[in-house]
């Protein structure tokens, strides 16, 4: 190739390249320019080393740039990818004899929604047959209670055929003559002293039974109907002796405190509070009757576990008996209510480090339970558990019905 000339030397072919900062917008030098000319004494460069070397700088990029392309292709065919494995769509395959047809794939959104289908189609099965069940209690409740009242209906009849017979009997005996009513005498006391029998059976039942056509009815968390006014639950309370177990149920008995007695088998009592009926069972905490325990636990809907929280020294020994209680086959589903109790004695454990002491979240994991605070001898804290224990049984928005 012919060398370029130099713009201003026209006879000199360019050679050099300058390299001072100044120059890099017009770099291009001959001998001339060089030596007398505007780069004169500037630092310069062959102009073909430096060619080459921008030549090199230029490959070096290149090679870069495509990298750079790879990559960025990459990434957009991965996106349609997704874009793809979500939608879903026709896919051609090849059967077992070598025949090719197209087969839909389901993409992840279809997947998503399939699950959500039958998520929901296996909640409303559930819903059907608690539904079911449900109505089967009340008509049972409802069939047994009809059978009753046309019982009654049918021994009212009777009773009010008796005491008109008896009424005639009475009557046809005035009209009579004295010796006949003198000798009707006995079978007439007889039939007024039945009568009187009778009616005071009446009175009796009349007042026992309030006649009443409402059929209040309450839903369990798990869909179950509960019928009458009160929902009865069950509850063990268990812990150390000298706890304060009794004293909690006198306290929630009688809403004042008694001087209680050690426990010697079992005290129960039957605490109202909201629509609830609470069944308290206080076993005795003295370490030779622990294994009693255990034939209390039938049925049993709640356990409550009370802790002394001033006798520091005790928590492992009420640490140990909990976690026996909570491996008993029984109590599996039952809820648990720890009450950490004498919370009104200064510098005792707290809550807080009970629960940690005591590491309930680890010990009481997958079932459903609770700790609070509470002095026996107020009060304090008592209602918060039982509120507690109303709400893990009673479906929401039903508990203050009836
Ligand atoms: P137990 O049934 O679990 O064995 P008790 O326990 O109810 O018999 O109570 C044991 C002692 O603790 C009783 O004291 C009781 O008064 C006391 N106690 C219970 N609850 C509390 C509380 O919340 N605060 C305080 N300060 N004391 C409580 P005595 O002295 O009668 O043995
Ligand atoms: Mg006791």
């Amino acid at each position: 190739p012919h060398p370029t000339l130099c713009p201003q030397h026209q006879v000199h072919a360019i050679e050099f390249v300058c390299l001072e900062e100044a120059c890099q917008s017009g770099p291009l030098m001959c001998c001339v320019c060089k030596e007398y000319g505007k780069h004169q004494g500037h630092k310069h460069a062959v102009l073909e080393n430096e060619a080459n070397q921008i030549r090199a700088s230029i490959l070096d990029m290149a090679h870069c740039i495509r990298t750079f392309t790879d990559e960025v292709s990459e990434y957009s065919r991965k996106l349609v990818g997704i874009v793809q494995q979500i939608e879903g769509g026709e896919q051609i395959v090849e059967d077992g004899i070598g025949m090719a047809h197209t087969e839909h794939v389901p993409g992840t959104a279809e997947s998503a929604r399939s699950c959500v289908r039958a998520y929901f189609a296996d909640l409303h099965e559930t819903l059907c047959r608690q539904e079911e069940m449900a109505l089967s209690v009340v008509d049972a409740h409802v069939r047994e209670r009809l059978i009753w009242l046309r019982q009654q209906q049918e021994d009212m009849t009777i009773l009010l055929s008796q005491v008109s017979t008896a009424c005639m009997h009475c009557e046809k005996t005035l009209q009579q003559d004295d010796c006949r009513v003198v000798l009707a005498k006995q079978e007439i006391n007889c039939l007024l002293e039945t009568l009187q029998k009778q009616q005071h059976q009446f009175t009796e039942l009349a007042d026992h039974i309030q006649l009443d056509a409402g059929i209040p009815v309450t839903f369990t968390k798990d869909n179950r109907v509960h019928i009458g006014p009160k929902m009865e639950i069950r509850v063990v309370t268990l812990g150390l002796d000298g706890a304060g177990k009794t004293t909690i149920l006198f306290k929630l008995k009688q809403d004042e405190f008694m001087q209680p007695i050690p426990t010697i088998g079992f005290n129960v009592e039957t605490v109202e509070y909201k629509n609830l009926k609470f069944t308290i069972w206080d076993v005795g905490g003295k370490h030779k009757l622990r294994p009693l325990w255990k034939h209390y636990y039938l049925n049993t809907q709640a356990v409550v576990f009370v802790i002394d929280s001033c006798h520091r020294d005790r928590l492992m020994e009420a640490h140990s008996e909990l976690a026996k209680l909570l491996t008993e086959k029984e109590l599996r589903d039952a809820l648990l209510l720890i009450f950490a109790n004498k919370q009104d004695v200064s510098g005792v454990v707290s809550v807080e480090e009970m629960t940690e002491l005591l590491s309930l979240h680890k010990l009481c994991c997958g079932r459903s339970w609770h700790i609070q605070g509470c002095d026996a001898r107020s009060g304090m804290g008592l209602h918060e558990g039982l509120d507690w224990l109303s709400r893990q049984l009673v479906a929401a928005g039903v508990l203050d019905v009836a």
